[in-house]
């Protein structure tokens, strides 16, 4: 015997949509479908934009810390629009995108940012608010699985994390549940290179994200996380396989961040800049509209028009946003739990009466 030699799974990044704009392979059937290309399209770069107005605001005082998820518009663009109504998404706070799709309005998605925790309940579905405490969301949505699957459901949930999350316990403790329950839920791991300022090289030896499926027993693929159309064909099928019981998936999406980590940061100090410059090349914005260059002859003047449509959208949100009556300070108390635990209650106590607002 020789242990060493024993190989580990081989995870081979899945592909469609090149850099160059060009279809590496055929699209699905369902993919096959202009006015898809179009609307997503679209979304991405309303995406985008609103993103980009979201660091704007925050850098002029106006909203709190914010997570940027310039690059990683794709992951989550494909998510929204490959869900169904009644499918469950439990997000983590970079994926303003799907919650967009979901029918979240981007002012409740600046509360949110902004520190009205309100702001995250503001959804007509089961959705689950964005979950800044890292991998704990994988838990909830192995939780709201189990629930579904001895309602006997056919609906699916689809959670997200970040590379760093995928290295804490609570991630391993979800796939291993998952796992061995046949959960009918789909973890999406938006590899970003980054957790905070630490490399990906420094806090796993994996070769492959995707790899940690095994130990779960669950299947699991890696996909261009820059590639709009790989994913949606990773996440139809994978929400198949949930729906029809036949068990969870994980996928690794593999990107870039293209921007600090959030407002708070600087990446300049500790990410080289032509690592940035090549992850530039591939980001899934310009290779999408390449393809449309190619396919539909998408010019400068439609492209143009987009913007200023999108804008003038983002802007009206940005207004209702600032209208909104700041939120009670006690409020820092509230929406989490449906009763305070005794601690939380006491603090609360404490704290009102240190304010004068009770005796
Ligand atoms: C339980 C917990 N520990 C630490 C943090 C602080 N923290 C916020 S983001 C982050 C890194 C997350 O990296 P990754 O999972 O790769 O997601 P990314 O931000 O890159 O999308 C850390 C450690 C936290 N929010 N929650
Ligand atoms: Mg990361």
């Amino acid at each position: 015997m020789n242990i060493a030699s024993l190989a580990a799974p081989n995870y081979p990044i899945y592909q469609v949509l090149l850099p160059n704009g060009r279809l590496g392979q055929p699209l699905s059937d369902t993919l096959n479908d202009t006015q898809c290309h179009l609307a997503a399209y679209e979304h991405l770069w309303r995406t985008r934009l609103f993103d980009q107005r979201a660091v704007a605001l925050q850098r002029t005082g106006q909203l709190g810390t914010y997570a940027s998820c310039l690059g990683q518009e794709a992951i989550s663009t494909a998510i929204g629009f490959s869900l169904q109504a009644n499918d469950v998404f439990v997000p983590y706070y970079r994926d303003q995108a799907a919650q967009l799709c979901r029918g979240m309005k981007m002012a409740s998605i600046l509360q949110f940012w902004g520190g009205d925790e309100w702001g995250s309940y503001h959804t007509n579905n089961q959705d689950l608010p964005a979950c800044i405490p890292i991998a704990t969301q994988i838990t909830h949505a192995a939780g709201v699985a189990t629930a579904l699957k001895l309602q006997q459901k056919k609906q699916a949930v689809v959670s997200t994390c970040g590379d760093g999350a995928s290295s804490r316990g609570d991630f391993y403790e979800a796939l291993n549940l998952a796992g061995v329950w046949h959960l009918p839920l789909v973890v999406v791991i938006n590899n970003n290179q980054w957790a905070i300022s630490v490399p990906l090289s420094q806090q796993t030896a994996c070769a492959t994200l995707a790899q940690k499926a095994v130990a779960a027993g669950i299947v699991a693929c890696r996909v261009d996380g820059n590639d709009f159309f790989a994913l949606m064909m990773a996440l139809e099928e994978a929400l198949e396989r949930a729906r029809s019981g036949k068990g969870a998936t994980l996928i690794e999406a593999v990107t870039y961040r293209l921007c600090d980590h959030t407002t708070a940061d600087d990446m300049s100090r500790y990410a080289s800049l032509e690592q940035r410059q090549h992850a530039e090349e591939q980001e899934p914005l310009k290779r999408f509209r390449l393809f449309l260059e190619h396919t539909r002859h998408w010019q400068d003047a439609q492209q143009q028009a987009l913007e200023t449509r999108l804008k003038h959208e983002i802007e009206e949100a940005v207004t209702a946003y600032l209208q909104l009556a700041s939120p009670a300070i006690s409020d820092m108390f509230t929406h989490v739990y449906s009763h305070l635990p005794t601690d939380l209650a006491q603090q609360q106590q404490a704290f009102l009466r240190l304010k004068g607002l009770s005796h």
